[in-house]
């Protein structure tokens, strides 16, 4: 088979989808100017700078749960159905059922306003994991269903037109963004079941107070379930900007075409039955079925290191094309802070902290040295490598350019825009080594630090932290800096005249290799992997969880240790 690269560089799109999808790129944006700042929040809180409960009526967690919340789960899965509308609309040029992708759009928007109230309102101080015993108000929970359901009424949505492109293009492969979009949602769906179960059948009921108790360990099972397959659901979309967009805007093409699907269908069999690595130090689970999961856990780093090599050989051949020579020569040759491929810096930079946040995952993988880091500052700061670095770069970097090329609005400050990732990724590292630094001395993650360990009023006052603590404010407050001139950018770019006609406009890539392997050409294969994978890894510990009899817990809040009334 061979490979459908597009002859047109840019396409007229409906107004309706125009709409929808920068309705879902600027309302989490806006969003997000809170989900930021209550981010700058946590390091003054944790810093010692602010030693209290709250600040500006808002309280330590409730201020982390609305971080969590809107940054992992509202501002990515919005950037996720937005993208893939672009993306499939693009690359297989077919409209997409408007009114199907308005109804997705509205239970998005309506889910996350019924959870937002209780939020705001302090009656979901739950944090982004909602683990019970904790218990939000059921709008919350009632919300985060509507958010999810609507993301899968915007992937339903691409299915017609996926079969209808497969039917009048037979014998051309799918297009690598397409297969990259589909996998990302085909995951989700996998990744959402456990979830919903936990939610309707444990969470919803013991909210709305019609069972006393709930049981823990099954709800953070399925919740974990859940769990790791979303931080690949965040990667994904990333993926497919460094598969399909950065060889582009380095000036060359794609190395490998089979690395690519590779990496996408590899994520969507291994994502999700790795859940028991975040629970190695929990107990109900036998340690025989924490090896199995960690076993999974290995294999699920290598499309990473696929990815970290086909991106590498992209961007040589790219820096060549340049002029770049030399074994490393070439390596000064890539746009690093051209004003014109601006999103080549933003592509870049994620892919810094990604080799930061992949070799501590592999660390946390390991048993005996999760056991040291579980729980501390060190998990944070490997997720802001993660998360706040090649996800949270290709989301923004993403948004500029859609919201650029469907309004026709030049981007404005493009010689501020360029540094923009590289201000933010300096802050992660900084930032994340004051974490990491901390961690490793026992200090403990999802803390307000500031009524404690760093006021030295306090008896528990450690001064030892001190260091990290203050490198890690340095670098928190770099972020936010960083996002500050992201936000005058992106909404002075919204606001700003229109130069030309709104059309979608997407950078792709050609290919140095196109091979034709069948196995990366058909999701079925894979899809069955999964099951079969999933299957061997959850029986056991479900069986095990149910031979345990836990006892229930009632509801508890963040700032009691008491357990509360249920009613
Ligand atoms: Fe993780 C916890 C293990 C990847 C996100 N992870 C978390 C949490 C989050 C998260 C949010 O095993 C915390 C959840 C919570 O709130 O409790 N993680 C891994 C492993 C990988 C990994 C093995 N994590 C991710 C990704 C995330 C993410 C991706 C988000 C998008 N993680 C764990 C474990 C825990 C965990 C445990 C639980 C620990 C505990 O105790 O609770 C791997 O898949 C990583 C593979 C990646 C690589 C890197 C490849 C390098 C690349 C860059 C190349 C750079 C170039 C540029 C070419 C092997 C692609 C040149 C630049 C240079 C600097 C040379």
């Amino acid at each position: 088979m061979r490979s459908a690269v597009p002859t047109y560089t840019r396409i007229e799109v409906e107004p309706g989808l125009r709409q929808i999808i920068l309705i879902e790129i600027v309302f989490p944006m806006v969003l997000l100017l809170l989900g930021i700042s209550t981010g700058l929040l946590q390091v003054l809180f944790r810093s010692g700078v602010i030693r209290a409960p709250s600040f500006l009526g808002m309280n330590y967690y409730q201020g982390l749960t609305l971080h969590g919340v809107i940054n992992a789960i509202v501002f990515t899965t919005f950037f996720a159905v937005a993208f893939g509308h672009a993306v499939v609309r693009f690359f297989l040029n077919k409209p997409l059922p408007l009114g199907v992708q308005w109804l997705s759009l509205i239970l998005m928007v309506g889910g996350t306003l019924a959870a937002a109230i209780p939020m705001l309102a302090g009656k979901a101080t739950v944090l982004y994991t909602f683990y019970p015993p904790l218990r939000a108000h059921p709008a919350f929970y009632f919300g985060l269903v509507a958010v999810v359901i609507g993301s899968w009424i915007g992937f339903f949505g691409w299915i017609p037109a996926y079969r209808s492109w497969h039917r009048e293009n037979p014998g051309v492969k799918t297009p690598l963004g397409v297969l990259g979009i589909f996998a990302t949602f085909i995951l989700w769906i996998i990744a959402t079941i456990p979830v919903a179960i936990e939610i309707v059948f444990l969470l919803i009921p013991w909210s709305l107070g019609w069972v006393k108790t709930v049981n823990v360990p099954l709800a953070r099972m399925l919740f974990w379930f859940f769990g790791h397959p979303l931080v690949y659901f965040w990667l994904m979309p990333a993926l497919v900007m460094y598969y399909v967009m950065l060889p582009k805007v380095a000036g060359g093409k794609l190395y490998s075409d089979f690395a690519g699907r590779f990496a996408f269908l590899w994520l969507l069999v291994f994502s999700a039955p790795v859940g028991l690595h975040h629970q190695f130090m929990e107990p109900g689970i036998s340690s025989s079925w924490k090896f199995v999961q960690t076993v999974f856990t290995m294999l699920v780093a290598v499309p990473s290191l696929v990815t970290a090599f086909t991106i590498t050989a992209s961007m040589e051949h790219a820096a060549r094309q340049r002029g770049g020579h030399g074994l490393f020569g070439w390596w000064t040759k890539l746009p690093y802070v051209d004003r014109d491929r601006w999103l080549f810096a933003y592509l870049f930079a994620g892919l810094i902290s990604f080799f930061v946040g992949g070799i501590t995952g592999i660390i946390n993988a390991s048993y005996s040295m999760d056991a040291v880091v579980h729980n501390t500052a060190w998990l944070p700061a490997h997720f802001h490598q993660m998360v706040a670095g090649p996800v949270f770069l290709a989301f923004i970097g993403g948004s500029l350019l859609l919201v650029s090329t469907l309004t026709g609005k030049e981007i404005v400050m493009k010689g501020l825009n360029v540094w923009v990732p590289w201000i933010w990724t300096f802050g992660i590292l900084i930032f994340s080594l004051g974490l990491f630094v901390g961690g490793l001395s026992g200090e403990p993650r999802r803390t307000n630090m500031g009524l404690t360990y760093t006021n030295p009023a306090s008896p528990l006052y450690q001064p030892t932290w001190q260091f990290a603590r203050i490198v890690g404010t340095i670098g928190g407050v770099i972020m936010f800096l960083a996002a500050v001139l992201f936000f005058i950018i992106f909404f002075g770019t919204l606001f700003s005249k229109k130069r030309t006609a709104g059309a979608l406009e997407l950078p792709y890539s050609e290919l140095v290799h196109d091979e034709d392997v069948p196995a990366v050409q058909s999701f079925r294969p894979w899809l069955v992997g999964a099951v079969i994978l999933l299957a061997v890894a959850y029986t056991g510990p479900f069986i095990e969880l149910a031979q345990q009899h836990f006892p229930g817990s009632p509801p508890y809040i963040p700032s009691s240790p008491l357990a509360q009334p249920n009613k």
